[in-house]
C-alpha cells in the first residue's frame, strides 16, 4: 500500500492552486507524508501570504521563501531543516523559468543572459537542491522533479526551456549515479501540458492540451492530482527499485509517432 506515514517531504514551486507542486502536495500528503513547503520570495512577498493560506489544511512543519538564484537563501532552509527536522526522505522540484523572449521566435535569436538565467534556475536547481539533501537524506531518500517531452523533442516555441530540459533530465541521471549508493533514488516526471500558471503564459497552451486530447491514446490531457500520485509513488518504498528514470505521465502521447 501506498504509506508516507513517518516520510518527511520538502515540496518547492507551489504557486497557487493549478500548481502541479500543490497537486504532488496534496497527494503526498493524502499518503501521510509531513510536509515542507517553500514558496517564491518578492519584493512585495505576494506568494509568501497566498502559498501559506493554500497549504494551512496541509498543515506544513516548514515553511520557507527559496529562490534557487539566492544561495544564502538555499543555504538557510538546509539549515532549517536540519535543525527542525534533523532528516529528510522527500525533495520535490516543481520549478522552472525561462525569459518570455527564449520561449517563442527563433531558437538561435536567444540572448547569452536569457539562456543561462533558464538553465540556472531549471537545471541546475536540481543540482543544488539534491546537494542540500544529501547529508539529510542518511537513512535513504527520494528526489522528484518535473520534465517535459520537449526536452527530448523539438516542441514549437519551447526553445530554450528545451534545452534546460535535456539538461535536467541528464542531472537525473548523473544524480542517480552518484546518490544511489546512499539509497537516494532521483527520478522525473514528464508530464503532458497542462493548465497552470506558467503554461497560461505560454500563446497556444489551450491548443497544444486539445491536440492531446485529440490523439494521446487516452483521449485526454492529465491533471495535476495524475502527476502527484505518481510523485506519491515515486517517494514511496513501493519505487524501491527505480531510479535515474523519466516516467511519462502524459496520458501515452509520448509514444505516437503521427503526433
Ligand atoms: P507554476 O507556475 O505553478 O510553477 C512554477 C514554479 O516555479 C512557481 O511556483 C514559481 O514560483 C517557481 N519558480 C520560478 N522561478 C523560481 C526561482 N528562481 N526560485 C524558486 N522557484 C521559482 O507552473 P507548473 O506548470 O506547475 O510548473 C512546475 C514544473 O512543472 C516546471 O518544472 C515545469 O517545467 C513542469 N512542467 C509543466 C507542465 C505544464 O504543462 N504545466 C508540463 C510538464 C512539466
Ligand atoms: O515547462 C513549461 C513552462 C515553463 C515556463 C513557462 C513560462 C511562461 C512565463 C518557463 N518560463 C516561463 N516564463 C514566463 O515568462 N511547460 C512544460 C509548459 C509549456 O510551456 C510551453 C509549452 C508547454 C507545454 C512553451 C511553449 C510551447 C509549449
Amino acid at each position: 500500500m501506498l504509506d508516507l506515514t513517518g516520510k518527511r517531504a520538502l515540496v518547492t514551486g507551489i504557486a497557487n492552486d493549478r500548481s502541479i507542486a500543490w497537486g504532488i502536495a496534496q497527494q503526498l500528503h493524502r499518503a501521510g507524508a509531513e510536509l515542507g513547503v517553500t514558496y517564491l520570495p518578492d519584493e512585495r512577498d505576494r506568494f509568501r501570504q497566498k502559498v501559506a493560506d493554500l497549504t494551512a489544511p496541509l498543515n506544513p512543519t516548514l515553511f520557507m521563501p527559496c529562490n534557487v538564484q539566492n544561495d544564502t537563501q538555499v543555504d538557510e532552509l538546509f539549515q532549517t531543516i536540519a535543525d527542525k527536522w534533523g532528516t529528510l526522505d522527500i525533495l520535490i522540484h516543481c520549478l522552472a523559468f525561462a525569459g518570455k523572449e527564449a520561449l517563442t521566435g527563433d531558437f538561435s535569436a536567444v540572448s547569452r543572459e536569457n539562456f543561462l538565467q533558464a538553465l540556472d534556475i531549471s537545471a541546475y536547481s536540481l543540482v543544488q537542491l539534491a546537494r542540500g539533501a544529501k547529508p539529510l537524506m542518511s537513512s535513504g531518500g527520494s528526489i522528484i522533479t518535473l520534465t517535459y517531452l520537449g526536452g527530448v523533442r523539438v516542441i514549437p516555441n519551447y526553445n530554450t526551456m528545451g534545452i534546460a530540459k535535456a539538461a535536467l533530465e541528464m542531472n537525473v541521471r548523473y544524480l542517480a549515479s552518484e546518490l544511489g549508493p546512499q539509497n537516494i533514488r532521483v527520478n522525473a516526471i514528464s508530464a503532458g501540458p497542462i493548465r497552470t500558471l506558467a503554461s497560461s503564459a505560454v500563446g497556444g497552451i489551450l491548443d497544444m492540451i486539445h491536440h492531446v486530447e485529440a490523439v494521446a491514446p487516452l483521449r485526454r490531457s492529465v491533471t495535476q492530482a495524475e502527476v502527484g500520485a505518481t510523485a506519491a509513488f515515486l517517494g514511496s518504498d513501493l519505487a524501491s527499485g527505480i531510479t535515474g528514470q523519466v516516467i511519462y505521465v502524459d496520458a501515452g502521447y509520448e509514444i505516437m509517432g503521427m503526433g
